[in-house]
C-alpha cells in the first residue's frame, strides 16, 4: 500500500530519530534527508488513511495560496483556522489582550479593517508564488518596484510549450524576504517533469512535521500536481516527496503508538469535475474525492 512509506517512516523516526531541540521548545526526533514517491495514475492520491485528513481544508489552503493572497480573511471566512495561530499571537502581544482564538477570528472575519491591519501573514507562498517581487534600476544606484512574477502563471506556459525542460519550478523561497514572513515556507521548491505524456512531480519540503504537517502537505502537493497536469494536457505521473529535516514533536508519542497500530486501507481517488479554463479558476466545487472510508481522527498538539 502505498500509505506503508508513511508509515514506516513515521516508526524509523520514532525508533531512530536523533533528539533535537527545536525552535518550538517542545524537541523532536529528526531524521535528514528523506523521500516517498507515489504513483497518480487514474486519480490516485496519496491521502493518509489511517486517520482522517481534512483534504477540503488543504484545498481550501492551496486554492487560497493560487490567488496570491497573504491575508488570512478568506480562509477564516471559509472556516479554516490553520494559519490563524501567528496573527492571534502577533495582536495578543501587541495589545495585552487575552482574545480568545474564536473572537479573534470573528473579527477577522466581520471586520475588513481589523483584517487588514492584524490579519496579514506577511509575503509567504502566495505571493511568492504569482508577484514574485521585482526590482529596476532607477538611477543614481536606486531601485524602484518592478512588475511582480507569476510563477505559476510561467510554469503552466513552460509545460505547455517547452516540456522538455529542466527549469520547470516553483520556488517560494524568497532570500530578501523571508524575515518578513510569520513563517518561512516549509513546502519551498517544487519541480515538473514531462515524460511519456505525463506530468511527474517533486516537491521539496525543508522541514517536515510527520504527524501533523505532512498528510496535508503530501495531498496538496500531489493535487496541485494534479491540476497542473490538466491545464497542459497531460496524464499525472509519479509525485516525489522529499524532506530535509523530517521529525515528530516529542509530544506526538500517543498519537504515533496509534496511528502505527493501524493498517492502511483502499485506494481514495480524485476527480476534477470540471476543466477549469486557468490554474488559477479552481474553485472548491471542482474536487471530489471517491472512496476515502478513513480511520477515526487522532488529534495532537501542535507545536507554534
Ligand atoms: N510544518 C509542516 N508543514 C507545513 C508547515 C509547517 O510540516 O506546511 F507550514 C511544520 C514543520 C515544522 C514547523 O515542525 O511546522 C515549522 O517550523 P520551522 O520553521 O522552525 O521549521
Amino acid at each position: 500500500h502505498y500509505e506503508d512509506q508513511y508509515l514506516s517512516l513515521m516508526r524509523r523516526i520514532w525508533e531512530g530519530g536523533s533528539e533535537r531541540r527545536d525552535r518550538t521548545g517542545v524537541g523532536t526526533r529528526s531524521l535528514f534527508g528523506e523521500a516517498m514517491r507515489f504513483d497518480l495514475s487514474d486519480g490516485q492520491m496519496p491521502l493518509i488513511t489511517t486517520k482522517r485528513v481534512y483534504w477540503k481544508t488543504a484545498t481550501r489552503e492551496l486554492l487560497w495560496f493560487l490567488t496570491g493572497e497573504t491575508n488570512i480573511r478568506p480562509l477564516v471566512q471559509q472556516r479554516v483556522g490553520i494559519w490563524t495561530d501567528w496573527p492571534l499571537a502577533k495582536y495578543r502581544q501587541a495589545t495585552g489582550e487575552d482574545i480568545s482564538a474564536e473572537d479573534f477570528s470573528q473579527r477577522i472575519a466581520e471586520d475588513a479593517d481589523f483584517a487588514a491591519w492584524w490579519g496579514d501573514l506577511g509575503p509567504v507562498y502566495g505571493k511568492q508564488w504569482v508577484d514574485w517581487p521585482t526590482y529596476v534600476p532607477a538611477g543614481d544606484g536606486l531601485w524602484r518596484k518592478g512588475g511582480g512574477i507569476n510563477q505559476v502563471a510561467g510554469l503552466v506556459d513552460s509545460i505547455r510549450s517547452n516540456p522538455g525542460s529542466r527549469r520547470h519550478i516553483l520556488e517560494g523561497w524568497n532570500v530578501a524576504e523571508l524575515d518578513t514572513m510569520a513563517l518561512p515556507p516549509c513546502h519551498k521548491t517544487y519541480q515538473f517533469h514531462v515524460a511519456d505524456g505525463k506530468l511527474n512531480g517533486l516537491m521539496f519540503q525543508r522541514s517536515c512535521d510527520v504527524a501533523l504537517g505532512l498528510p496535508f502537505n503530501l495531498w496538496s502537493a500531489a493535487l496541485l500536481q494534479v491540476m497542473l497536469a490538466q491545464q497542459t494536457g497531460l496524464e499525472p505521473g509519479e509525485f516525489v516527496w522529499m524532506g530535509g529535516d523530517v521529525h515528530l514533536y516529542l509530544n506526538h508519542d500517543a498519537l504515533v503508538t496509534e496511528q502505527l497500530s493501524r493498517t492502511p486501507s483502499g485506494s481514495p481517488r480524485v476527480e476534477l469535475l470540471r476543466r477549469p479554463d486557468s490554474i488559477f479558476d479552481y474553485a472548491i466545487e471542482d474536487f471530489a474525492v471517491h472512496d476515502y472510508a478513513p480511520q477515526a481522527h487522532i488529534s495532537a498538539p501542535v507545536a507554534v
